[in-house]
């Protein structure tokens, strides 16, 4: 048996050779056996290229339906799929280049120039909305190509995630991580043929690229490809879906829309929530506003999928559920004794879902996993002891020192490396405060040096510069001096309380 993830999906496209699967405003529709064609033709223009099974194949592009031929091709061709937010700026890219050595990078026409810089001899090509250099290549191939035998410990792809030391780790995932997970949330969320998945989610990260993306193809089910998340064209094209994914921000946005009814949620029979937590307040003003529930998950890029709440059955807010079909989780106190309900510990997990390990980082991937082979996940949480949701996981929050704004991980460490550097800075501590919009909005809290004025906005632009502006704080504060601790450690619980209140 071929365990290639594409051999899976390509297994379950609907019979009948023109069956739609992308819906694209202001587009023509593209059919299953299209996106196959095009697949094939870039695994062929690539192997041409001199990409071979197990080569990186990095991609930071706006989201064509051609960059997921190509991530469909790269999948059936062998190679490694590097995706990147396209908000990363040169310094962030260089490194991830520098680390993975990709064959090829695909590009934005618009950063072909600055890539090339940093590429580290890898093939730079293009992709934009008709293809650019990447379709250019791809339009002279053949529309078949026999995808290969992969094992199932065989990398499909590389993602990346900060750090807490504030260097990002490339998470390795295998073709069983990522088709274990897919067929777990098919039937956990019972997709069917008959689903219209309304997709707004970025295609750089696992929520958008794998979840939302398997649960689709491998059902056979149409997707409304939208560009981004806008709340109005999402209120517009709601009508026509069954299913759609968010973050926490876009269920908030959706609810500033006085537009966003009960009548147009009408037909979505799924709602489903992750990648941050979804606030009570939230889940209770959605169904006040819909009737319907948001089924709110818990995962992580190193493990896809872990729990979910259920289709069928009590979803409980401030709660993720229980472990998806064969994946098992423990809550741990420090000593490693399992936890009894209600007692809040360490949540780690095995299953067919947890990657391979951080891309030539075995010294960090070791201390990741217990000696028993589990892998710590770094939050926090419970199950819930009684009640209506009894035995579910409730997240208490994070062991690690992390932010999660709009969906998106922002590791204080790294910010705080880069605003230290900055003339008159003494030290500084980034935290994440109540934001109504991203859930959490970065924050910088600086100690200037003595008769030295801090430019707020001058720290803000130039940061801007360097790394993704997601990670850029929305205020930087001065104070005196950093309250500590008896241990000298940086009490960021006095920070948050004191700038909590004052977010933009
Ligand atoms: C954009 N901006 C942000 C964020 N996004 N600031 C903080 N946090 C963010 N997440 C800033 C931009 O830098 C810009 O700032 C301004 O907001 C407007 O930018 P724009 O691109 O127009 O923003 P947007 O389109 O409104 O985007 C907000 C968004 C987006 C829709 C919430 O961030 C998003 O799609 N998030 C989803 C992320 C995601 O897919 N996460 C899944 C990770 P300025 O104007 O100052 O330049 S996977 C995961 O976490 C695990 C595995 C899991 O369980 O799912």
């Amino acid at each position: 048996m071929n365990a290639n993830l594409y051999a899976l999906i390509e297994a379950h496209f609907p019979s009948g050779a023109e069956q739609p699967c992308l819906l694209i405003p202001g587009a023509p529709v593209v059919h299953y056996d299209e996106l196959a064609q095009a697949s094939a033709r870039i695994a062929n223009a690539l192997t041409r290229a001199g990409c071979q099974p197990g080569d990186r194949v990095a991609v930071q592009a706006d989201k064509h339906w051609h960059v997921l031929a190509l991530y469909l091709a790269c999948l059936r061709a062998g190679f490694v799929y590097l995706p990147l937010n396209t908000a990363y700026r040169r310094s962030e890219l260089a490194y991830f280049f520098a680390d993975a050595t990709p064959r090829v990078v695909v590009c934005r026409p618009q950063t072909l120039g600055t890539i090339e810089t940093i590429a580290n001899g890898a093939r730079v090509l293009t992709v934009d909305a008709h293809g650019g250099a990447l379709g250019d290549r791809a339009r002279g191939e053949a529309a078949h190509f026999a995808t290969v035998q992969s094992q199932p410990d065989d990398l499909a792809a590389i993602v990346y995630t900060s750090g807490t030391t504030g260097r990002s780790k490339g998470a390795s995932l295998t073709h069983r991580n990522l088709a274990s997970n897919a067929l777990a949330l098919v039937e956990a969320w019972a997709f069917t043929r008959g689903d219209v998945l309304l997709h707004a989610l970025p295609i750089y990260h696992v929520h958008g690229l794998f979840v939302a993306i398997h649960c689709a193809l491998l059902s056979g089910a149409r997707l409304w490809w939208l560009p981004r998340f806008d709340a109005g064209e999402v209120v517009e094209r709601l009508p026509a879906a069954t299913a759609m994914m968010g973050v926490p921000t876009f269920y908030t946005r959706l609810l500033a829309e006085p537009a966003f009814t009960r009548e147009r949620a009408r037909n979505v029979r799924l709602f489903v929530s992750g990648s941050a937590p979804l606030l009570p307040e939230t889940f209770a003003a959605f169904r006040e506003r819909t009737g319907q529930t948001i089924l709110e998950r818990y995962g992580m890029t190193e493990t896809g999928m872990i729990t979910s709440n259920p289709l069928d059955g009590v979803r409980a807010a401030g709660t993720v559920g229980r472990p998806l079909a064969g994946i098992s989780v423990r809550v741990v106190d420090d000593a490693g004794r399992v936890c009894a309900p209600g007692v809040v510990g360490g949540v780690q997990v095995r299953g067919p879902n947890v990657f391979a390990g951080y891309w030539q980082m075995p010294e960090k991937t070791r201390e990741e996993f217990t000696v028993d082979g589990w892998f710590r996940t770094g939050d926090v949480g419970e199950w819930v002891p009684e009640g209506e949701a009894k035995d579910y996981l409730r997240l208490a929050g994070r062991a690690k020192d992390m932010i999660i704004s709009g969906g998106l991980n922002v590791y204080p460490k790294e910010i705080e490396e880069r605003i230290d550097a900055f003339p008159g800075v003494v030290e500084s501590a980034v935290i994440g405060v109540p934001d109504p919009d991203f859930g959490e909005a970065v924050t910088a809290v600086v100690v200037a040096k003595p008769g030295q004025a801090i430019d707020e906005a001058a720290i803000i632009g130039t940061l801007k510069d360097e790394i993704a502006a997601f990670k850029v704080p929305k205020r930087v504060h001065v104070i005196d001096e950093l309250p500590r601790n008896a241990m000298g450690k940086v009490q960021k619980n006095l920070l948050r309380q004191r700038f909590g209140g004052t977010s933009p």
